[in-house]
């Protein structure tokens, strides 16, 4: 350990670490715009300098490490003067009209910027702006982006790099005209994006969000003559509180599912009850590979941004996918299909919205393989943005049920939205099936958590099922390196997020470094809320099977919920 002072409090700080994290764990604030806990350092901004003791020039907190004795401060005149002067041109190399646009601008509540403006103390700009005129990247079905709101603290290239281990980004230029752009300057819908959307969760600044579907509902929901449902994925219901000043891991399925009908949808489902049918295809399309010796492993095929990596990375591999769509996907066909059919309703009047907290599942709804099932969808972000329209006081509004035809789950639906659930909620279901014996401890803590690549097998039987879970596009390229060299595995999990689904790139924007591991342990806490727990014992499930598919895996469960994936 070694003992430094920082504004005068005598601290103990371990070796190696940065005093910008030294400040950290002090509870000391130290502005940065380009630096990100998981990310490289950078050192871009220098909003982050501190003088040292001893030292003429000022040091950049991010990238100094501590040293024993070091006297640091980190609010002198000379450091505030300083900051303030780099603040102005970064501001000036922002979007031109930045003040003028402030009031339109997608991150005007979360905006890194603004945030940092205040905690700076700046009253005026006095550099006359030096760039703009790049225009909108609007060739993606999920992600825009706006070079102009652009500060180049390249942290969406260093996600995209490092955690995805993609790199659709890169920089073009030189010196003020510098920008961040991808490869040729072809648009994100013309690379290797996976429209997972990570990029947009670094990005301090509005240059990157959504392609917004939030007037194409209002409008569906104006509509008198259309019949107006929607879906909630898992991970919704433990983030949507975030953008009315809840503490991150609240629990809002009810509020949720009240705010959703007082919008005006006809009907309020569940992405889950579609999560419990996807059990039971995938778990039968398992059992089935297994018992026929077809290809293995056999890849979750859930996470529209896992496939896309595979389709652009590991396309050998493409029938290992499952042939299941997506819970989102399955949820559109069943309720164009059976819904509609019980309903009464002509499927063209009918219109299906999705609220997820993935920015990739714009794309899979667009995907020629599904159809038009789902009509819209809506991020975590956005549907914030519709209750805050209507006027609805989200955190008092009073608990509703979803409807019951698609809106029943079960535990194991809940927690697909954390890495390893998906897996967690097939074996529960696997095991059962295959043995028809209860399965009597049905958490698979081994499954949980935010380790990279995560490892188990299962006795089923004398059959020792080999399973895996990933998470992260830059694990995935870990785990098929793996595979190609032989590991064995029978089924693989791949969620493109870090985390899972509670991490999606349209989840709210949260300055909670542990938002996520609170989201999870409330995901957790819903499924160990619940009396039913597995899939293959929900009611409604039985009653689609009995009712209308017969059985997993028949000719109609797979002319609806099944597809295939081709380069
Ligand atoms: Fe997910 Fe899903 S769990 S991908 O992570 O499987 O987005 O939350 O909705 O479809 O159910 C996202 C979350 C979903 C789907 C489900 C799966």
């Amino acid at each position: 350990m070694l003992n430094i002072e920082i504004d005068g409090l005598k601290l103990s700080v371990e070796e190696g670490i940065s005093i910008l994290e030294a400040a950290k764990k002090a509870n000391i604030y130290i502005p940065t715009l380009c630096y990100e806990k998981e990310l490289s350092v950078y050192g871009g901004c220098r909003l982050c300098v501190v003088e040292v003791e001893g030292e003429e020039l000022l040091k950049p907190a991010c990238a100094t490490s501590v040293e024993g004795g070091m006297k640091i401060k980190t609010h002198s005149r000379k450091v505030r003067k300083l900051r303030q002067n780099l603040f102005e041109l970064i501001i000036a190399t922002h979007n031109i009209d930045c003040q003028l646009n402030c009031l339109t601008c997608s991150r005007n509540r979360s905006c890194e910027l603004k945030k940092i403006a205040e905690d700076i103390g700046i009253e005026k700009v006095r550099l006359d702006p030096i760039r703009g005129g790049h225009s909108v990247d609007n060739s993606s079905y999920s992600i825009v982006r706006e070079p102009d709101k652009c500060i180049s603290c390249n942290r969406c290239i260093r996600k995209c790099e490092e955690i995805q281990g993609i790199g659709i980004f890169t920089t073009a230029n030189r010196g003020p005209d510098t920008v961040v752009t991808t490869f040729k300057d072809m648009g994100m819908g013309n690379v290797e994006c996976t429209n997972c959307g990570q990029c947009i969760l670094s990005c301090p600044t509005g240059a990157l969000h959504e392609v917004y579907q939030k007037e194409k509902v209002w409008q569906a929901l104006e509509n008198e003559n259309k019949h107006v449902i929607v879906q909630t994925a898992p991970a919704v219901r433990v983030a949507i509180s975030e953008p009315f000043s809840a503490k991150a891991g609240e629990i809002s399925t009810g509020q949720l599912v009240a705010a959703l009908k007082r919008l005006g949808f006809d009907a309020v489902f569940d992405t889950n009850f579609a999560a419990d049918l996807t059990i039971m295809e995938e778990g039968t399309e398992l059992i089935n590979r297994i018992n026929n010796k077809e290809t293995l492993p056999l890849f979750t095929s859930c996470s529209p941004g896992w496939i896309k990596f595979i389709e652009h990375f590991y396309p050998q591999y493409l029938s290992n996918l499952s042939s299941a769509k997506s819970p989102q996907q399955m949820f559109g066909a069943v309720a164009k299909n059976y819904y509609a059919e019980k309903a009464g309703i002509d499927p063209d009047d009918l219109v299906v919205v999705s609220v997820m907290p993935c920015t990739a599942k714009k794309f899979e709804a667009k995907r020629k393989e599904m159809g038009s099932d789902v009509d819209y969808v809506l991020t975590t972000r956005e549907l914030s943005g519709l209750i805050k329209a209507a006027g609805i006081d989200f955190l008092n509004i009073e608990e509703k049920e979803y409807d019951k035809l698609l809106g029943v789950s079960s535990g194991a639906a809940d927690i697909f939205g954390s890495t390893g659930g998906v897996m967690e909620a097939a074996l529960r279901t696997a095991y059962e099936l295959i043995t028809e014996k209860e399965l009597e401890k049905i958490d698979f803590e081994v499954l949980r958590g935010d380790q990279g690549i995560k490892k188990a097998s299962v006795n089923i039987e004398g059959f020792e099922l080999k399973v895996a879970v990933v998470h992260g596009l830059n694990n995935a390229h870990k785990i098929m390196k793996m595979i190609d060299e032989g590991e064995e595995f029978h089924f693989v999990e791949f969620m493109a997020c870090p985390g899972g689904c509670l991490n999606g790139g349209g989840q709210p924007i949260s300055y909670d470094e542990d938002v996520v591991e609170k989201r999870r342990k409330a995901i957790y806490q819903i499924d160990k809320n619940k009396k039913l727990r597995k899939s293959h014992e929900n009611p409604y499930i039985k009653k689609l099977y009995e009712e209308y598919l017969d059985k997993p895996g028949s000719e109609l469960a797979h002319r609806l919920l099944h597809t295939e994936y081709i380069k």
